[in-house]
């Protein structure tokens, strides 16, 4: 893997001004705008050949690896059947248009395939399993070949010098480590890119601002809502960390506004620059933000095809529009996608970035499709926790989850109907919610408060039961 970086942006220099002219999608932010496109002159890239190619070229390079990635894909049974019923031969295929012939892959196909069904290889050829939620109980496995890692690890350390990191520089990584691809990939990436790592994972907020400031991080990779933690716990402990060396983030796992970046900001003192992935195709990485300012996420599209759709029906939305993101991966090797529903909505460009590099970009994430909450960086869907309570006999079925902040940290609030018969055991229901508190930790992730409520409390409806108060203000959501 060679990562000439620090070279001179010739793609968005003099040179080849026809590739640095293009507007930024959406307006132009407060951090972004002329300054970004000045930055931009002297970006250096991982790999200008890849990262500045034309795009026509890009296509060509696309579906050599597509019909490559179907080839592979056969291998597993749910892409093979769907692959014939469709009539698509991997080998023949003509253009990038006829991967619209083949279905979606859902979510639920991964639950339908648990644990290893949708490995194209055997278990031990893989060099490490990851997971994310699944919609109810079990959650869905992700399987990495030694391959796959180099090549996450090698498009993490693009999107790093792409966002602005330098060889070298101090990376603290407070991703969490473990089944969530954020820990794990930020440092593989940072390792490739010649960065030291602080792998400190998550929580211990004091201990971070302590080392943060004694080590002299210069990056720091976190949730954004952990960021703010780390700022408040840093105010708290009067540490001023850009003092110390800090001066750029990598944030992202979670929705957030244009606001919580100012906030970040102006905080902490640094830049802060959005990062998106999924476990599902890969982890952190899949796309980022570049020194030319907030104007999307360069998506890498010698790895993935990227489709925007109308979630309601399946349809391609015009360029610029608002739709479902559907990613196509071209390169893994123990999970090839096709056509995955991310579920995240947004909007992609095209058009020539300041950076200089070709690669779309996507506006920054601004909802989903699907009732996902993402609390405190962890994959939360309400049927997973309706699982668990509804495993408990002293709890009638119905419930609310409230999620809100508590300071700058998401707060579950999980309110919930006793059973007419357990109402009189008063003795018993401090242990009650205990033991639902313990269960949802334990299957779901996450920390939750239980209130219980007497019969009848929790509003019913007569349609769709509301399932889901969610109070958290994510603020203006201004144009990536
Ligand atoms: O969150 C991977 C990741 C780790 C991305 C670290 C960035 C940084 P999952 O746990 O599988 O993987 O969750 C994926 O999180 O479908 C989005 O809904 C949401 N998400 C990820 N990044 C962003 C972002 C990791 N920058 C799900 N903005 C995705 C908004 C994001 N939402």
């Amino acid at each position: 893997m060679s990562l000439p970086v620090g070279t001179r942006s010739r793609a968005a220099g003099k040179g080849e001004a026809h590739l640095a002219r293009g507007e930024p999608m959406g307006a132009a932010s407060r951090s972004g705008g002329r300054r970004g496109a000045r930055d931009a002159d002297a970006a250096p890239m991982s790999d200008r050949r890849i990262e500045a190619m034309p795009r026509e070229r890009l296509a060509a390079l696309q579906l050599t690896r597509l019909r490559r990635m179907l080839g592979r894909a056969s291998g597993v049974a749910l892409h093979a059947q769907r692959m014939a019923a469709a009539g698509v031969d991997a080998r023949a295929l003509r253009s990038l248009d006829d991967l619209r012939r083949l279905p979606f892959t859902v979510k639920d196909d991964l639950r339908a395939n648990y644990p290893f069904g949708m490995l194209a290889g055997p278990l031990a050829s893989m060099a490490r399993l990851h997971a994310s939620s699944g919609t109810t109980g079990k959650p869905t496995v992700v399987g990495c070949t030694p391959g796959d890692i180099s090549t996450w690890a090698e498009l993490m350390a693009r999107s790093m010098v792409c966002a602005g990191v330098r060889r070298g520089e101090l990376v603290h990584n407070a991703y969490g480590y473990g089944l969530f691809t954020g820990g794990l990939g930020a440092h593989y990436g940072a390792e490739a890119l010649g960065c030291p790592v602080v792998p400190m994972s998550g929580g211990n907020t004091e201990k971070q601002v302590t080392l943060m400031a004694d080590f002299g991080a210069r990056v720091l990779c976190s949730t954004p809502s952990y960021a703010l933690a780390i700022a408040e716990e840093a105010r708290r402990q009067g540490v001023d960390l850009r003092a110390c060396g800090l001066r750029l983030g990598l944030f992202g796992a979670e929705p957030w506004s244009e606001s919580m970046r100012d906030e970040i900001q102006s905080q902490l003192g640094i830049v802060a620059r959005d990062v998106y992935g999924l476990s599902e195709i890969m982890g952190p990485g899949v796309a980022i933000e570049c020194v030319a300012g907030p104007c999307g996420l360069h998506g890498w599209e010698d790895h993935f095809i990227f489709e925007v759709i109308d979630p309601e029906t399946g349809e391609p939305v015009p360029e610029g529009n608002a739709g479902e993101l559907v990613i196509t991966t071209l390169s893994r090797e123990a999970m090839p996608m096709i056509r995955y529903r991310t579920r995240d909505i947004t909007r992609v460009s095209t058009a020539p970035c300041d950076c200089g590099r070709t690669h779309l970009r996507l506006q920054r994430i601004t909802g989903r499709s699907d009732d996902m909450l993402i609390i405190r960086g962890v994959n939360v869907y309400p049927s997973q926790i309706e699982a668990v309570l509804v495993g408990l006999p002293e709890i009638a079925p119905h419930y609310q989850l409230v999620v809100d902040r508590e300071g700058v940290l998401d707060r579950l609030v999980i309110e919930v109907e006793l059973d007419p018969a357990a109402m009189a055991a008063v003795g018993r229901h401090a242990a009650l919610a205990a033991s639902i508190r313990h269960h949802v930790k334990s299957m779901v992730g996450v920390s939750a408060t239980v209130t219980l409520r007497a019969p009848g409390e929790i509003p019913r409806s007569a349609g769709k039961a509301v399932r889901v108060r969610d109070l958290r203000h994510y603020g203006s959501q201004r144009p990536g």
